[in-house]
């Protein structure tokens, strides 16, 4: 956790900074109009898009407080969190989605470890056939959680290894069936579609399923990453987000606008390359990890921006 939060707030650092430089974390009565702009277009800087931004904003200055009240409003925004939704019989099915390279294998590789932590039953299918490295790739992963992996052939049908998958999960009472989906770009129809089919397959595999749908998104994207959750939310049903790579990004404005935007809950965050990089969201830590921290407040502080 100490480590965990240390990454983050690292990668954060540069949005942190920023906003440090015109919220100083004291006990400032009010800011100016202009000193609320340059909030503003430090939280767009930050990736928070400008919508967000200004809704942030808007919020924040009815407070008395500048940064508790643009803390509350970043709060509030993660308010209503739906519980991880359950299987009713059978193993729980997780399908993975996301564009290229944004994290899904290796994410795949920590949440099987996560669930084998847990004392539970995992079986991967290797739906990414594309590549013949990729299948290697996810094996790897695999292997080191103590999963089981359901693969085919380079160039198979995606669809039908997540039938596969599905099927060894409920045939050995295995408690939880991942499904590994090959990068995509939102914008190509024919894979797009392909995702679609690999979805209802699931369905015919195992009634209800999948269960959740965890979209992965890289935090660097920045602003693509809207139109990538809009179509993958449509096309996949993406029921979460795991936004990864926030410790090399700098900004992470993004969680904000994408859970705005969208009200769809974030489930972990990756903070590196390695297996025990991916930690449950938690909401209080990431506002710590954007925002300057409070200092105690000081009997006649006074500072140029304390009064207007
Ligand atoms: N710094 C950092 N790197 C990450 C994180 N998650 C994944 N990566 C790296 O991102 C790169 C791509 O990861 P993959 O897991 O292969 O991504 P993918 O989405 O499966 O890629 P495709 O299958 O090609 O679409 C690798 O170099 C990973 O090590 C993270 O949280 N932080
Ligand atoms: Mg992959």
């Amino acid at each position: 956790m100490g480590s965990f939060f240390g990454r983050l707030k690292k990668g954060l650092s540069r949005s942190r900074e920023s906003l440090a430089q015109l919220l100083p974390g004291k006990n400032v009565a009010s800011l100016s109009e202009s000193e609320w702009a340059d909030v503003e277009d430090a939280l767009i800087l930050a990736d928070c898009g400008a919508e967000t931004a200004l809704d942030l904003v808007g919020k924040a200055k009815k407070s008395r407080e500048p940064l508790l009240g643009l803390k509350s409003a970043m709060l509030a925004m993660f308010a209503a969190v739906p519980a991880v939704n359950q299987a009713k019989e059978g193993p729980f099915v997780l399908l993975v989605v996301g564009v290229n390279g944004t994290g899904k294998t290796t994410t795949i590789g920590k949440l099987a470890t996560m669930f084998r932590n847990e004392g539970k039953t995992v079986v991967v299918g290797a739906c990414d056939t594309f590549r013949a490295a990729a299948i290697d790739q996810l094996a790897v992963w695999v292997d080191r959680a103590g999963a089981d992996l359901v693969r085919q052939a380079h160039g198979a049908d995606p669809a039908a290894v997540a039938f596969d998958a599905v099927q060894r999960g409920v045939a050995r009472n295995y408690d939880v069936v991942i499904i590994d989906t090959a990068g995509r770009v939102q914008t190509d129809k024919g894979l797009m579609d392909e995702l679609a089919k690999v979805r209802r397959v699931i369905g015919k595999a195992l009634d209800g399923a999948p269960h959740e749908v965890w979209q992965v998104v890289d935090a660097g994207t920045g602003q693509n990453a809207i139109a990538q959750v809009e179509k993958f939310r449509e096309v996949a049903g993406t029921s979460g987000l795991i936004v990864t790579k926030l410790d090399g990004t700098g900004k992470g404005g993004i969680v904000l606008q994408l859970v705005q935007r969208f009200s769809l809950p974030v489930r972990y965050v990756g903070v590196g390359e390695s297996l025990q990089d991916m930690m449950p969201f938690d909401a209080d830590d990431f506002v710590a990890g954007l925002l300057p921290e409070m200092e105690a407040s000081e009997a006649g502080d006074a500072d140029e921006k304390s009064v207007e």
